[in-house]
């Protein structure tokens, strides 16, 4: 029997998780079991791990329940979802950010949107995603090349675990680095082949912040899984929504062609932005599809 010590996994390489109890870190293995109760320890986890006086530690519980957990990224127990996207190289797309958005709110994660890169973007591309957005989500304009909106963005982050999530090349790691110099986390540039990221950072991993809190840096992706919500969550999914839900004149409403639609009356009237119905739309009708696919 080695020494009990508690930490929380920073980390996880090939069937070894570093698990953080003060300052140091432990390389561990995971009990079999885990495998056979589908417990996948994952990066955020509490742990309980033995440590031997030689060799490497055993992880043999895992705090549950958890806060909450994501799939892609593979990450627990964030309080706070950071949705960072840059404003030029690559083209922000809203489709995508809207995704991740909803992911975070299934997660019940709090949100924060960032734009980075506001050094490279247009102005007026910039002011227009502000736009759609800034009722809903607080949205931090940054640059982690000049530092501008960096204090503010520090401000809403500070002593949460925020994951970083967004596509690759967005400057994830960039900005982790510009927010903690110590953490030294790979970069990589936006090919200027296929205007999009290399994939660089490849393992999800937990730094502490200087100013209090920590920050998960995730890899990018450019491909999606299905959509983790069904056809009448969705709609939850979208806050904005909210005050017009029940107010259609079908109880079961979907606001695709139903008449009468509260939520489409919205959008006619500029409540409810027109870019954010249309990601609704999609992700519904792309439910819909994976549904009718089961049954085939
Ligand atoms: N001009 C400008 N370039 C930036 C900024 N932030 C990051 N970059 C550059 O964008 C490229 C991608 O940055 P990364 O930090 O590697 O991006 P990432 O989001 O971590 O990407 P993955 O690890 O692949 O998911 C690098 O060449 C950075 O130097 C910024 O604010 N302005
Ligand atoms: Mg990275
Ligand atoms: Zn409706």
């Amino acid at each position: 029997m080695g020494e009990i010590i508690k930490g929380k996994i920073v980390k996880g390489i090939a069937g070894f998780y570093y698990v953080k109890a003060g300052n140091t870190v432990y390389q561990c293995k995971a009990r079999g079991i885990f495998k056979k109760l589908r417990i996948v320890p994952t990066v955020g986890d509490i742990a309980q791990i033995e440590v031997p006086p030689d060799g490497d530690a055993l992880v043999f519980e895992i705090e549950l329940p958890r806060k909450n957990i994501f799939v892609r990224p593979a990450i627990s127990n964030v309080d706070c979802f950071v949705v960072i996207f840059a404003a030029a190289d690559p083209v922000p797309n809203l489709r995508i950010i809207d995704r991740f958005l909803v992911m975070a709110e299934k997660n019940h994660a709090g949100i924060i949107l960032c734009i980075n890169k506001t050094d490279i973007g247009s102005r007026e591309d910039i002011e227009k995603i502000e736009n759609i957005y800034k009722e809903i989500y607080p949205v931090c304009c940054v640059s982690a090349v000049t530092g501008e909106g960096i204090d503010r963005l520090r401000n809403l982050m500070k002593d949460k675990a925020c994951a970083f999530a967004g596509p690759s090349g967005a400057g994830k790691s960039t900005l982790l680095n510009f927010l903690n110099p110590l953490a030294l986390a790979e970069t990589g540039e936006v090919s200027q082949k296929t205007g999009r990221g290399k994939h660089t950072t490849r393992h999800t991993e937990i730094f502490d912040m200087q100013y209090g809190g920590e920050v998960f840096d995730t890899p990018g992706f450019t491909s999606f899984d299905i959509l983790e919500s069904t056809e009448e969550e969705l709609q939850h999914l979208y806050p904005e929504f909210e005050p017009f839900l029940g107010k259609c004149r079908y109880d079961n409403c979907k606001h695709l062609r139903e008449p009468e639609c509260a939520v489409r009356d919205a959008v006619v009237r500029g409540i409810v932005q027109k870019e954010r119905y249309t990601s609704y739309a999609g992700q519904l009708l792309e439910i819909r599809e994976n549904e009718r696919i089961k049954y085939l």
